[in-house]
């Protein structure tokens, strides 16, 4: 992997998007190349900000996965497999030309009964790559084997939509305004330096427009980068093109707002070094550091690059373009038998949908769907050391593909690291009334998985944790800058009368507009094997017949076996509450319940659009919060595999229409999580984070609680540390 050396080179470059990217700079790795070759492709901080000055420290026990080899059959593509395949490609009779751009390669994993067969040692199974190309405004979808250089499928995508965009893509459209006279006119008249204008480039979205059909479109807006580092707060409002990406020209020019006064660039600034200058620091005294230490190191492994093995669990780990971080084939130990039972086959983020609530001529089309329209990989850049992840993380690398096929590295992009946060796994303590002394209690230690992706103005971590007692905690954070409006005056009591405000003036000038977040999880979970049915365990009130009782009413559980996918669409309810089980039938516990895991809903929030509003057509997966639908391959991406301008016709909503079988069979779990953002002043200028969450939780799965026999800590097992200060 390249050292710092390295990145230094490429430190010219900013970029990188979203809903957005930037910069007319072309950075200088950017030209396509003949010869493919691993190149770092970074979002490089600028050198007043003190982060990623030197690589993580890695712990002396573990050494950097190397890249370059499979062991697992669900190991990512290296990157010499993705420069074969670009070779593979460009020698295929119909690109053989010119090869159209390459908007997504990545492994096509083997079908899940022969990943399920492999054990280690087993030969692997046949290497392929699945590749979505774009020629003439036609998606290809190729098959190609690695093993005998041929293509094995090829077929033109006949379904509204795009593939997720390409750099090339974003670069080319934030090209276009700086040729127009146009453009120029309005940054001229507004008061602005054309060498101050930054662009970014939102995705359209679909409305039915005339302009937009038939092409791939993509809006461009502008900032003031004039005094601020904070690339979000200072909008050029009103101006707004349309794009045509592929003839490179504006479709359509909007310009409305010059009157509305660019917001100040006073308090927009976040760098660490910026900060300080401005505010001075005479308030609260800053905390001493402390860090997590691990006097006899880590209790994790990562073998062969991938597969992490930690107290009693074991799952294969990977960095996946679109989706991020994949976390596959996740096993637990039964205390009892010491077997490795599965949990779930494979988890991931499958789409986000982030619609903001502004119906004017420069907003309305802002109802992104990161995920498939720019990648959580692509946008996750590397983790900050000490900051992102404590010092004990160790960290994975993700290897994608260029537009031109060649591959590149997303360095340090997860990171995996045992918590302590001194928290309780289990206690009991009795009182002096039960004439016992008993004091018990364990300290709760997990392992995560991160990823954080910056989608532009938005930071989205995404943690997978670990718990020894057979929990999974899977947490959405947000951070990062407000998507923010600018308006015409600075104070609510100047608001005019006639002004529609979408949301609360969070500074100067400037409204933070209000929006949704939506993340949906695809969830094939495989509770001791593929066959599960979905249980709906609703709680509901009895009434006690007259006399029975001095009570009036209780609550029952009642368990409903969805036999269809309609009997799995759960809208949650608090008055109707519901516990949601995938259970395996066959396999009963002792006392004869099914093993199974429960979805444990955490904060939410439903949609509220019309359902025939475009953006919710297009994500109608997002109607439910909880979806179950038979295991199918291409059924990966809730939002269909092709979403960009696409129309909703290929969506987990539409797939489960065909209201097919799901129990006893090989079911996938679709849970969506979402919150409902109102801005507010702090989020203003840069947003602390917000954390969404859902647990998978064993029910029934153990035959008693699996960390009886944990251990407590004793003075003797961790270090005295001697304290700078008493108390
Ligand atoms: C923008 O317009 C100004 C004034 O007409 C002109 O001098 C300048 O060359 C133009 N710049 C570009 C990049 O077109
Ligand atoms: C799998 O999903 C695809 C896409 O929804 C569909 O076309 C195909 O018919 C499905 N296969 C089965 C066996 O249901
Ligand atoms: C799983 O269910 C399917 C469909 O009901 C059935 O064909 C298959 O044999 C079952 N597999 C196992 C391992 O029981
Ligand atoms: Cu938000």
């Amino acid at each position: 992997m390249a050292g710092p050396s390295s990145y230094l080179r490429f430190s010219l470059s900013i970029f990188f998007f979203s809903f957005v990217l930037f910069s007319i700079f072309i950075p200088s790795w950017y030209h396509p190349s003949n010869e493919p070759k691993l190149r770092p492709k970074r979002f490089f901080p600028t050198s007043k900000s003190p982060v990623v000055e030197e690589p993580p420290r890695i712990c002396k026990t573990k050494t950097r996965p190397s890249s370059q080899t499979i062991h697992h059959p669900l190991d990512p593509l290296t990157a010499q497999e993705i420069t074969r395949v670009g070779l593979i490609l460009r020698s295929y009779p119909p690109f053989e030309s010119s090869l159209p751009p390459i908007h997504s390669l990545s492994l096509h994993e083997p079908e899940k009964p022969e990943v399920l067969a492999w054990e280690k040692g087993d030969p692997l199974p046949p290497r392929r790559a699945f590749v979505l190309a774009l020629s003439s405004g036609r998606t290809h979808e190729l098959v190609v084997d690695l093993g005998s250089g041929r293509v094995e499928a090829h077929s033109i995508e006949s379904g509204s939509g795009f593939p997720p965009l390409t750099l090339d893509d974003l670069v080319a459209a934030l090209e276009v305004p700086f040729a127009s006279a146009e453009f120029n006119e309005s940054i001229l008249a507004r008061g602005v330096l054309l060498s101050d204008v930054k662009c970014i480039t939102p995705s359209s979205g679909w409305y039915g427009q005339a302009e937009e059909e038939k092409r791939r479109v993509i809006k461009v807006q502008c900032f003031d980068q004039e005094g601020t580092s904070n690339f979000y707060m200072r909008p050029l409002e009103g101006l707004t093109m349309t794009v045509d990406i592929d003839k490179r020209e504006i479709v359509k020019f909007l310009d409305s707002g010059r009157g509305i006064p660019i917001p100040k660039s006073a308090g927009t600034e976040y760098r660490y070094g910026s900060v300080e200058e401005e505010v001075g620091c005479d308030s609260a005294p800053p905390l001493k550091p402390i860090s997590m230490e691990q006097p006899g190191g880590p209790s994790f492994s990562v073998e062969d690059g991938h597969v992490v093995k930690w107290a009693n669990w074991e799952f294969h780990l990977k960095a996946d373009h679109r989706a991020g971080l994949v976390i596959s084939r996740a096993r637990v130990r039964d205390p009892e038998t010491g077997a490795l039972r599965s949990v779930m086959y494979k988890g991931f983020v499958s789409e986000l949908f982030v619609p903001y609530m502004d119906p004017d001529d420069g907003w309305y089309f802002k109802t992104y769907m990161d995920a498939g329209e720019f990648g959580m990989g692509v946008t996750a850049m590397s983790l900050v050391p000490l900051n992102d992840c404590p010092r004990n993380a160790y960290y994975m690398d993700g290897i994608f593909a260029s537009s031109d096929g060649t591959p590149y590295s997303q360095s340090n992009m997860i990171c995996l690291f045992e918590r302590y946060a001194g928290d309780i796994s289990w206690r009991h303590s009795e009182s002096p009334l039960t004439a016992s002394q008993i004091r018990e209690s364990r300290p709760k230690v997990t392992l995560v998985a991160r990823m954080a992706s910056s989608v532009g103005n938005y930071d989205y971590i995404f943690d997978w944790e670990f718990q020894t007692d057979g929990l999974i905690q899977v947490k959405a954070s947000l951070s990062g800058m407000l998507m923010v409006k600018g308006a015409p005056f600075e104070n609510t009591k100047n608001v005019p009368e006639d002004y529609e405000m979408t949301g609360p003036l969070v500074s100067e000038n400037v409204i933070g507009v209000i929006h949704d977040h939506f993340m949906t999880f695809h969830l094939d979970m495989d509770i001791d094997g593929s066959n599960n049915s979905f249980v709906n365990v609703r709680l509901e009130k009895e009434e006690t017949p007259p006399g029975r009782s001095p009570r009036k009413s209780y609550v029952k559980a009642r368990r409903l076996v969805a036999r269809t996918e309609g009997d799995a669409k759960i809208k949650l309810k608090l008055y109707e509450p519901s516990e949601f089980h995938v259970i395996n039938p066959s396999r009963l516990s002792r006392l004869g319940n099914p093993a199974g895991y429960k979805v444990v809903p955490g904060g939410n929030a439903a949609s509220l659009l019309d359902v025939d509003d475009p953006p919710q057509l297009r994500n109608a997966y997002t109607n439910n919060q909880i979806w179950v639908t038979p295991y199918n391959r291409s059924e990966q991406w809730a939002g269909g595999l092709l979403v960009y301008q696409s129309r909703g016709d290929n969506t987990l909503a539409t797939w489960s229409e065909r209201n097919r079988p799901i129990e006893d069979r090989d079911i996938v779990l679709w849970y969506t999580v979402g919150v409902h953002h109102i801005p507010c002043q702090e989020d203003f200028p840069v947003m602390p984070t917000v954390q969404l969450s859902f647990d998978l939780k064993p029910v029934n799965f153990f035959e008693s609680n699996p960390i009886l026999h944990a251990a407590p800590y004793f003075e003797k097992d961790l270090p005295v540390c001697t304290m700078a200060a008493s108390f």
